[in-house]
């Protein structure tokens, strides 16, 4: 297991000999202690990428992507050992480590490794007499700063399009779960990245995200995490006006017809919401359901919820574990009293749950409450597996339910009306909207949101426009054009 920085291709301890304990979040056991970055470490890692920009933006761009196909290959061969680390570090249950997010990041790293030499130009029709093309290059020095929901995953979320376009990487992960990030990094050196063109430096938020934001030198930076800190990244990055890029929180609106398939709505909601325990900023977390099948839905979604089985992450049977920090569980459990206080009332878990074996861990049962539309946890992002319910009668009612938070960023609807579908689908202020399925992700499908759910686009080719920018060069290919301003 890795516990140092990754600079310049090397496992090296943070300059002030800083470290902070990675925590079990199952039975509040440290697993290690990491290394802290702070400002001088920011920028030997700063000097480490900007040192590699010129060769790895000049190489060959299939030669890049061989790398990343490389990476992916080798993320599948120890796919066993990231999907425990990822479990121990984060809480995730190992069947979705497994299944989801070991898989998901090797075939990020594939699908960028393969659109590396795929990144056009294109030529403009202007005047007769001049050539006007446009090159994409890359930017330089990108600043990466991830939360600790999906570390492994957002770890290749992030990197893959910035590499695959020539650029040079310093990623802070989150303090609380640095360690598949640095698991990657030492794949990386052994895979064949120069050194310097990827640059891991666990840290604090408020220190090493901060310099990151502010640094000069970086170019752009990709941030993933509560608006709150979006907003102030976007402040810290206004000295050299670099490019921000920000996937923040969200409210996930999961609006269920009165036609829908309601044994599909049930397995749907109880993925959108109680998968990864809830951490997910697309998470379904307010189900809004049409009055005439809220009672038949509800009494199938709590009884699924009830039988959801609670425990070691490690166990493979396992379906939702502990929540990735003690901080963060009792924050969650506090919203159950915020829904009360509002009126709401608890129709499923509510608490941590009982047992000697889960005691130490940072459990909290998948909770459902019934809520109004703007109360406090129906317009909050809560984090965790806890689910608001609300009804609607008319289609607009239940637009403006789904529309009434600040953010946008993934919605879910079900219903069997091709015709209501599609409308729904493009009246919803959101970056992504499921129709009959919910937190579909792709590597080739862009994803982001709108309002405070942050702008910037991953994934696709739509993130190229995010790591790279546009050269238009004009040439002037017609030697009797006059000049512009004959004499
Ligand atoms: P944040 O505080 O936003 O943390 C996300 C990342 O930003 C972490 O790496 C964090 O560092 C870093 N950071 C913190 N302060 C910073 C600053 N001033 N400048 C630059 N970087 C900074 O999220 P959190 O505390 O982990 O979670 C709080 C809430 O954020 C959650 O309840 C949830 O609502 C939301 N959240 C959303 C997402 C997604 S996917 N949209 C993911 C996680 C959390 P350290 O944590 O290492 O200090």
């Amino acid at each position: 297991m890795q516990t140092q920085l990754f600079i310049n291709g090397r496992f090296v301890p943070a300059l002030s000999g800083e470290t902070l304990a990675s925590i079990n979040p199952h039975d509040n056991t440290e697993i290690a202690q990491v290394s802290m970055a702070g400002r001088a470490d920011i920028d030997r890692a700063v000097d480490a990428a900007k040192a590699a920009f010129p060769k790895w933006s000049n190489m060959a761009a299939a030669d890049r992507g061989r790398l990343l196909l490389k990476l992916a290959d080798a993320i599948e061969a120890n796919a066993d050992e990231l999907a425990r680390l990822e479990s121990l570090d984060t809480g995730h249950p190992i069947r979705d480590t497994r299944n989801l997010d070991v898989p998901r990041t090797a075939a990020t790293f594939r699908y960028f490794g393969g659109m590396a030499d795929k990144i056009e130009g294109s030529v403009i029709p202007v005047e007769a007499g001049f050539l006007n093309y446009m090159t994409r290059e890359p930017l330089g020095v990108v600043g990466q700063v991830v939360p600790w929901n999906f570390p492994l995953m957002f770890t290749s979320w992030k990197m893959a399009p910035a590499l695959a376009a020539g650029n040079c990487v310093v990623m802070k992960p989150a303090e609380l779960t640095p360690l598949s990030s640095l698991a990657i990094a030492e794949l990386m050196a052994e895979v064949g990245f120069p050194p310097g063109v990827v640059n891991v430096v666990p840290g604090l938020g408020y220190v090493a995200g901060q310099y990151i934001a502010e640094h000069p030198e970086i170019s752009k930076v990709a941030f993933t995490g509560s608006t709150a800190v979006g907003r102030k990244i976007v402040q810290a990055s206004s000295g050299n006006l670099k490019k921000v890029q920000l996937e923040l929180g969200g409210k996930g609106a999961n609006v269920v017809f009165s036609d829908a398939n309601l044994d599909a709505v049930v397995q749907g909601s109880a993925f959108g919401i109680f998968h990864n325990q809830g951490q997910a900023c697309i998470a379904a977390s307010r189900l809004i359901v049409h009055e005439s099948v809220a009672d038949e839905l509800l009494e199938r979604f709590t009884s699924l919820a009830r039988s959801i089985k609670i425990g070691d992450p490690l166990d493979p049977s396992t379906e939702m574990g502990p929540l990735t920090s003690q901080m963060h569980r009792d924050r969650v459990l506090s919203y159950v009293d915020v829904a009360r206080e509002q009126g709401g009332c608890v129709l499923s878990g509510g608490k941590a749950p009982h047992g000697a074996a889960l005691a130490k861990g940072f459990y909290v049962e998948p909770t459902i409450v019934s809520a109004k539309p703007t109360d406090r946890v129906a317009q909050e992002e809560v984090f965790g597996p806890f689910v608001t319910v609300s009804t609607f009668g008319s289609d607009e009612e239940g637009l403006a339910i789904a529309n009434g938070t600040e953010y946008g960023l993934g919605a879910g609807l079900w219903t069997r009306d091709l015709q209501r579908a599609h409308l729904f689908a493009r009246q919803l202020r959101s970056g992504m909207v499921w129709i009959n399925c919910y937190k579909r992700v792709s590597p080739g499908s862009p994803f982001g949101g709108v309002g405070a759910s942050g702008y910037g686009r991953e994934m696709g080719f739509e993130v190229m426009h995010e790591y790279t920018q546009p050269k238009s060069v004009w040439v002037n290919v017609d030697a009797d054009i006059p000049p512009y301003y004959p004499r």
